[in-house]
């Protein structure tokens, strides 16, 4: 089973959706291994967002990320990371398709309202930046072999 970081960045718990971006993940049946309300700081935005530093949209992106609190997770399930990136939808909601999150919630590529990792590499680099091994939970659910063949 595959495991992914969810960010729902500082618009989507500032508009009010964070109960509707997590039902998106969880009604596709993806299961929550972890998920907590905290507040990015500069040196945790700066590490998450590394590779992406001397790009223009940086500076930016880093004073969004940290500028109210987020809701991190740990998403769990077959295929974790692309569902993931697939139901998030496109980097610029202008480009995702409709019924994806960044489409149906956002219209800029500054405010899309979720980070997703981006592959494996990236989410065994993500995860321990946000959560210790003890806060990310095993369990099995009744309804996981209805969703999980
Ligand atoms: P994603 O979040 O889809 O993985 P990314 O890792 O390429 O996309 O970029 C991280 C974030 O930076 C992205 O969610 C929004 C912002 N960003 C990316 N490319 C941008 C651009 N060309 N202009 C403005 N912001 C951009
Ligand atoms: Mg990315």
């Amino acid at each position: 089973m595959e495991r992914t970081l969810v960010i729902i960045k500082p618009d989507g718990v500032q508009r009010g959706l964070i109960g509707q971006i997590v039902t998106r993940f969880e009604q596709r049946g993806l299961r929550l291994a972890a998920m907590k309300l905290i507040r990015i700081d500069q040196a945790l935005a700066e590490r998450h967002y590394a590779i992406h530093k001397g790009k223009p949209f940086y500076e930016p992106l880093i004073h969004y990320i940290t500028s109210s609190p987020v809701v991190v997770m740990v998403i769990e399930g077959n295929q974790a990371i692309e569902i993931v990136r697939r139901t998030m939808g496109a980097t610029n909601p202008t480009e995702a398709t409709p019924g994806t999150i960044r489409a149906d919630f956002g219209l800029e590529i500054g405010r899309n309202l979720v980070h997703g990792s981006d592959g494996p590499d990236t989410a065994a680099y993500e995860i321990p930046l946000f959560f210790d091994e003890d806060e990310i939970l095993s369990y099995q659910r009744d309804t996981d072999r209805w969703i999980f063949e």
